[in-house]
């Protein structure tokens, strides 16, 4: 079938709408309509050339949601008409890491996902004679794509796309990392770096467990509104700070945060946010990804006297299983999505959705088919 789509044809240059050929669901696959999409960080990475496993030409877009149009031969769990939001982060059931209990990281089809192709080693996109790369196992820059059945959470229909599609990445990124990954308890005092779609997140998801202090950091002094309807409750902007920033949230937390997040994708701030945690047991958490090439540091001595460093993915959620408990949420007015999505675009000004993340000026744009 003909689909429209954004296509990424090479590194930093600007998406294109073009027409391109979409082959139908094979076994174990799902033909999904798109009927919206956010645009993720993530998405502007990748397209900037910094992604060690970037392809080009590739359909981008990874936060997505929509209705099942068509089934591949022995495809169980889901039917044509059901309400989807795909995930890059599949849940098999069945690999060594779904049934470790340790991770969400399901590695049943990553080899093929990292390579832009659907598990059978193709893609179901054409151009010409073109093939184009399918992008996080979910290219939601598509009015239809087609992803493997273990890839998409099952959705109540009642809920809308133009916001639950945020669940697909950003929220459950941000909810995820508190609850999942740092499980922040009731009274704990966090610090968040950035406070862009995915660190608002994480604001609300302290909030929700009782966090005490919320210090929110950014350089951009327009987030501070927003970022304190949702929990934050001081704002640190790294440019008016005389002196260093670790001393400065060290001083503020009264000895270091418990839990601190980084949500921009720098590796002078991941540093900074490991090393504002508190003395003997401060666990900071990498949420932001970082370029090709880019280390992180700190002296060891950081470690050996009890800071930990992790990371997350995906919010160590488990797609299938918990995603539809965050639609639930949004649903029962648990969180808060709609004043994050600053911006609503057809497919044709995506790149408009761009220009507004780069300017500073968005928070979540999401495109409507
Ligand atoms: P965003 O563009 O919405 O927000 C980034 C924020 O960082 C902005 O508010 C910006 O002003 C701020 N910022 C930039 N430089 C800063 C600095 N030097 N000091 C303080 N603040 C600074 O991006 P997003 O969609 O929230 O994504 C954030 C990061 O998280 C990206 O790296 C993205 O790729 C990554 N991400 C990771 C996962 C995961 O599963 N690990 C999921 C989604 C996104
Ligand atoms: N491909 C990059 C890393 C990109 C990355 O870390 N992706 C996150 C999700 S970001 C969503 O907005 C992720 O899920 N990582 C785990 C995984 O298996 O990809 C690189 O550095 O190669
Ligand atoms: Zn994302």
């Amino acid at each position: 079938m003909k689909v429209r789509a954004a296509v990424a044809h090479k590194a930093g240059a600007p998406l294109s709408i073009e027409t391109v050929d979409l082959e139908g669901p094979k076994a174990g696959e799902v033909l999904v309509e798109i009927k919206a999409t956010g645009i993720c960080h993530t998405d502007e990475f990748t397209l900037s050339g910094a992604d060690p496993e970037g392809l080009f030409p590739a359909i981008l877009g990874h936060e997505g949601a929509g209705i099942v149009v068509d089934v591949g031969p022995g495809v169980t769990s889901l039917k044509k008409g059901d309400h989807v939001i795909p995930l890059y982060t599949p849940e098999c059931r069945n690999c060594e890491y779904c049934l470790s209990g340790k991770t969400n990281l399901c590695q049943a089809i990553r080899a093929t996902q990292g390579k832009g192709l659907m598990p059978d080693g193709t893609s179901r996109f054409r151009m010409g004679g073109t093939m184009i790369h399918h992008y996080m196992g979910c290219s939601t820059f598509a009015n239809f794509t087609v992803l493997p059945e273990i890839a998409l959470a099952k959705i109540r229909p009642d809920a809308p796309f133009d916001k639950v599609c945020y669940i697909g990445c950003g929220v459950t990124t941000g909810l995820g990392a508190v609850i999942n990954t740092a499980r922040v308890e009731p009274g704990a005092n966090v610090v968040i770096f950035g406070l862009g779609g995915i660190g608002l997140n994480v604001i609300q998801g302290a909030k929700l467990v009782g966090a005490n202090m919320i210090v929110g950091v950014d350089i951009n002094p327009s987030r501070k509104a927003l970022a304190e309807k949702f929990g934050m409750t001081h704002f640190v902007n790294p440019k008016e700070v005389k002196g260093d920033l670790v001393p400065h949230l060290v001083e503020l937390t009264k000895g270091g945060a418990d839990y601190s997040f980084e949500c921009v994708g720098n590796t002078t701030l991941m540093r900074q946010a490991l090393e504002c945690c508190h003395k003997g047991w401060g666990v900071s958490i990498i949420i932001g990804v970082a370029g090709a090439g880019q280390e992180i540091s700190t002296r060891p001595f950081q470690l050996v006297t009890g800071r930990v460093w992790k990371g997350t993915a995906f919010g160590g959620a488990k797609g299938r299983t918990d995603v539809p408990k965050i639609v639930d949420w949004y649903m029962d007015k648990k969180i808060n999505i709609d004043d994050l999505i600053t911006h609503t675009l057809p497919l044709d000004r995506i790149n408009e959705g761009f220009d507004l993340m780069h300017a500073g000026k968005s928070i979540r744009t999401v495109v409507v088919y």
